[in-house]
């Protein structure tokens, strides 16, 4: 029997894709992105177009198994380890061992002891956040602040419009001039490139401003390279031009923002000449810059997390939010600013699906201690606080994406330490996890899928049953709750009560939004309430800020005096990053490290297939390197390179190609096991956070670099 089947990639990915899987017998024989979906419009990315090799890989978490030898890589690295390793166990044995290791460690030291660990393995709306978050909060243990991607610019967003929203992907067909702002749109965001592409087909234009030249970069009309963490000078120089000329929208900035008149005169300080120092663009050219922005209508500016990933993000985030404020282009259709669009995720009723009123009912009565996800180097090696105990982990590979991955490692290698990792593969997690436990894939339970890159809510439907014995994360959290005698009746509910509870929202974005209806529809786009759409425009197009914003006063706020309170400039000001080439004046390591993101993998995810690491193969193993950087430490194209910095060290080979200027190295992100002596970019990153709600700094980071060669 054939049947196809509605799904919603939940990758973390702005995209969200409308998915349509076919079945055949029990057995997902076809994936394709489903062509009535307005922003997936019938493709997939490369890597889930091969989505069938994930789910059908003999390297599957497929059963329970316990750890027999010493914690750390394994002689098998990717495979079902067995044998030696690992021992399967029953699911019955793993949640007994797991529930009596849980509270023994809660008697003995605080449940605080305990740290759940988890990020955008999937970012489906379950499976993401509900039960996992009821479990933990009733059980005590200590909260995760889950800072590790986009809290800085999210923060720095809010501090501007009052909420993440911004221009949906398919306004950009009417925009003339497009700002992809340290956004690889090609690689990592590719459902909004058809719509850059049909702009252009009306003339419309593509500028990137990237330290490194990306995919998109070599796409665009004009590619801007920008010395890493210098973004908010730019935007600061771009605004004195643009008010010295009087080319701002003075009736919209009187009527919707506050503070005007002080950012008037503190870009005063930021002259295209100034500018032109710390950020590496020419004078001329951020005036041309700044000249075109304001007066192409409609122009948007796609910025993206790349720009916030240094010490001060938030700064370079909010400085350059506030140029559509300024010029007005909010008003337009085709026009604004995309960061990320977190709508329907933030109006769920996300009390009613994690219920944190069970701290307070449980041992602690009141909420845990708070632990930082971008210093979990830190929290395992009890620099700071209570000990960490028993870690859990989910939807995360903290063994390799997080910062100063050695310091990482050498927490996880604890032997007090007690490590669960619930995943589908055997990741560089799993080798330190004293039980691993199979998770299904999104072919293998139901789901509510939100977007942060559009503004359709969606129902993915199950394809097929779970491969072997794996549960999905509502279900292993379940499980743990009633083994652990949890009797709320929170811990008892069915999958399809969780959504109808979701959606029970008092938002209006919901209004009218129930489960039926997604059901029969599979995509319905958010409602939104009256402002939505432009003055005078019969159009349905979204536009959140035409007649104000979403701050108390409605007024975009280029003065914020919330941010007294965390030391930073209510206006806003360009500090050059600690770590930087600007600040230290004989660097020890003189070139910035940009440990990026492959354009085919997902973060970690996918990096382990044969089938995707085929796509990446040009850049594996490479460290990005300009022409007169090789030449001055005698580094041929393609030699063997060692990188380094206090923190650890890489092995690499060089790559002298074009893609970054003189000063900025680049490498891929991947499983350390999978690269050169066992070690990926985040052995040589910092704990260091940003100037906003603690994110890491993951390109605010200086190395050096030197040849290897055999010895003569
Ligand atoms: N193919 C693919 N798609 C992905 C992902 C993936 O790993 N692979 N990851 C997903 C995730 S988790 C996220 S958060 C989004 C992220 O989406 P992006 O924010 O686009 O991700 P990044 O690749 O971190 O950064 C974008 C660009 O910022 C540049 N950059 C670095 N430092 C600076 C700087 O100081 N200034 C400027 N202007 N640019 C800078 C980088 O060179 C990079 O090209 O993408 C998602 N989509
Ligand atoms: N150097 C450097 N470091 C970075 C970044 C960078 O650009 N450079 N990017 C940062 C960013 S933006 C992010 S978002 C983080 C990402 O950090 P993570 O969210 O940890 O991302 P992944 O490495 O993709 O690991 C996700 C894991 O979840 C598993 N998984 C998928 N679905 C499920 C499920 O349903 N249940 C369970 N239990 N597991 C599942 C996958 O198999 C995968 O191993 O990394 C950060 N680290
Ligand atoms: S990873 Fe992104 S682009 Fe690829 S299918 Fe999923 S949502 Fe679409
Ligand atoms: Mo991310």
């Amino acid at each position: 029997m054939k049947r196809v089947v509605h799904a919603a990639c939940p990758h973390d990915c702005p995209d969200a894709c409308a998915v349509l899987i076919t079945v055949e017998d029990g057995r997902a024989t076809k994936i394709q992105g489903d062509p009535e979906h307005p922003v997936t419009r019938g493709f997939l990315c490369a890597k889930v177009a091969k989505y069938l090799d994930r789910v059908y890989s003999p390297e599957r978490v497929l059963y329970p198994t316990r750890r027999l030898r010493p914690k750390g890589p394994s002689a098998a690295p990717v495979g079902p380890a067995t044998g030696s390793v690992w021992q399967r166990i029953s699911w019955d044995e793993a949640i007994e061992e797991i529930t009596t290791r849980l509270k023994h460690t809660a008697g003995e030291f605080g449940p605080e002891a305990i740290l759940p660990y988890s990020y955008g393995g999937t970012l489906g709306v379950l499976n993401n956040a509900s039960m996992d978050r009821r479990f933990f909060h009733r059980l005590g243990a200590s909260q995760l602040d889950r800072t590790i991607c986009a809290s800085t610019g999210g923060e720095a967003l809010i501090s501007v419009v009052g909420r993440k929203l911004g221009t949906e992907p398919e306004q950009f067909r009417h925009s003339r001039y497009i700002i992809a702002w340290g956004a690889n749109i090609h690689g990592n965001n590719v459902h909004l490139w058809p719509f850059i592409e049909e702009a252009r087909r009306h003339g419309g234009k593509l500028v990137v401003i990237d330290p490194y030249k990306t995919r998109t970069a070599k796409c665009a009309d004009w590619y801007l390279p920008i010395v890493p963490g210098t973004d908010a000078a730019l935007a600061l120089g771009m605004m004195q031009v643009i008010i010295a000329e009087g080319l701002h929208d003075a009736e919209y900035v009187a009527q919707h923002t506050y503070g005007f008149d002080e950012l008037a005169e503190r870009v005063r300080e930021y002259t295209p000449e100034r500018v032109a120092q710390w950020t590496g663009i020419s004078a001329e050219d951020i005036v041309r810059l700044a000249r075109e922005y304001a007066t192409a209508r409609p122009a948007v500016i796609r910025v993206n997390y790349g720009v916030q990933r240094s010490e001060r993000g938030g700064m370079a985030v909010r400085s350059i939010a506030m140029l559509p404020c300024i010029t007005g282009s909010w008003k337009e259709v085709g026009g604004g600013l995309q960061l990320s669009l977190s709508g329907a995720a933030k109006n769920l009723d996300r009390d009613a699906l994690e219920m944190p009123e069970l701290m307070n009912s449980g041992p602690l009565g009141r909420p845990a201690r708070v632990i930082n996800m971008s210093q979990l180097a830190s929290a395992l090696n009890q620099v700071t606080g209570p000990p960490v105990k028993a870690l859990f982990v989910y939807n995360s590979n903290p063994a390799a994406v997080a910062p100063d991955h050695n310091n990482v490692i050498r927490g996880l290698m604890r032997p007090d330490l007690f490590t669960v990792v619930h995943e589908q593969f055997f990741t560089d997690t799993t080798d330190y996890a004293d039980i691993v436990l199979p998770a299904t894939t999104f072919f293998e339970h139901k789901e509510l899928q939100t977007s942060y890159g559009h503004y359709y809510l969606q129902i993915s439907d199950q394809a097929i049953a779970p491969l072997g014995e794996a549960k999905s994360n509502v279900e292993l959290f379940r499980e743990l709750a009633l083994r652990m005698g949890f009797d709320e009746p929170g811990f008892r509910e069915s999958v399809d009560q969780m959504i109808d509870k979701a959606l029970m929202s008092a938002d209006p974005m919901l209004k009218e939004i129930d489960r039926a209806k997604l059901e029969k529809e599979h995509w319905i786009k958010l409602k939104f309430p009256s402002g939505g759409s432009a003055p005078g425009s019969k159009c349905e197009d979204v536009l959140p800020f035409a007649r104000g914003f979403a701050t108390a006063s409605g007024k975009a706020l280029l003065r914020n005096d919330s941010l007294l309170q965390i030391n930073l400039d209510p206006v806003a000001s360009f500090t050059p990053p600690e770590e930087s080439r600007h600040t230290t004046a004989a660097r020890k390591y003189p070139l910035e490290m940009l440990g990026r993101k492959a354009d085919n993998f997902l973060n970690t995810t996918f990096c382990n297939l044969e089938s995707v690491q085929a796509l990446e193969e040009s850049t594996r193993e490479a460290l990005e390197i300009s022409r007169p950087d090789a030449e001055a430490r005698g580094i041929g194209d393609g030699e063997q390179v060692r990188v380094w910095n206090d923190r650890g060290s890489l092995f690499l080979r060089a790559q002298v190609n074009g893609a970054v200027q003189p000063g900025v190295v680049a490498a891929r992100l991947g499983w350390a096991k999978l690269s050169p002596n066992g070690a990926n970019v985040n052995v040589l990153t910092s704990e260091r956070l940003t100037d906003m709600a603690g994110g890491p700094t993951f390109y605010s980071c200086l190395v050096e670099v030197e040849a290897v060669r055999p010895k003569s």
